[in-house]
């Protein structure tokens, strides 16, 4: 998990590590102002499952269209799965154009700071069963 190069944000980062935790995630969290190539070496040498960018300052459109183009020329890395999310640009959750360009240079998804968190983790296989509920019948008094 990781922030853009231009993006000292970071409670969504912290938010998100406890959210990839809490359901099960394993977090190696690169943290704020992270650049590209350290982003890039760090994938080839953990080799996660999945890289989640995260980032709020209105610039990750520009940053993450920079990093996915660098992330898929690379061989190693071409077919990682990277997801991005947070405030991208500055319109608000209403830039549909930007994700489809996100989407088209390499992104596997793309996800707005009001998006639905179950399909976040849906994405990323971690989404936890709800609890089971134990019936009345069940549940005897000593
Ligand atoms: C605190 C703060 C700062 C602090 C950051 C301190 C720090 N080190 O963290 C400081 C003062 C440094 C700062 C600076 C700036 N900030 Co600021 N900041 C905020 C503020 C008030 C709160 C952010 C926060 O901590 N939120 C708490 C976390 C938990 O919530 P979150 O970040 O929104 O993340 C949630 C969602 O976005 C979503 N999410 C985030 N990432 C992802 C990823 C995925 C995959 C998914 C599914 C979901 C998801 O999940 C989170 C939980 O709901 C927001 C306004 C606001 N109320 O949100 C502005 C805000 C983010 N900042 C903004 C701006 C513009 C800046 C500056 C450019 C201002 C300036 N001119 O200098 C600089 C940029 C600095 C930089 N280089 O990045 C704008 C961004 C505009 C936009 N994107 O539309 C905001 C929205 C304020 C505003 N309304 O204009 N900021």
């Amino acid at each position: 998990m990781t922030s853009l190069s231009s993006d000292s944000h970071m409670w969504n980062l912290v938010f998100l590590q406890l959210l990839l935790e809490e359901n099960g995630g394993q977090v190696v969290n690169l943290g704020a102002c992270t650049p590209d190539e350290l982003i890039m070496s760090e994938c080839l040498r953990v080799r996660p499952d999945a890289l989640v960018i995260s980032t709020v300052n209105g610039h990750g459109h520009i940053d993450g269209l920079r990093l996915i183009r660098k992330i898929r020329q690379n061989s190693g890395l071409a077919s990682m799965k990277v997801v991005i999310g947070g405030k991208l640009g500055v319109h608000g959750s209403r830039h549909a154009g930007s994700r489809a360009e996100l989407v088209a240079n390499g992104f596997d998804a793309v996800f707005e700071a009001d998006a639905d968190l179950d399909r976040f983790l849906d994405c990323l296989g971690l989404r936890t069963p709800a609890p089971k509920r134990v019936p009345s019948t069940e549940i005897r008094s000593t």
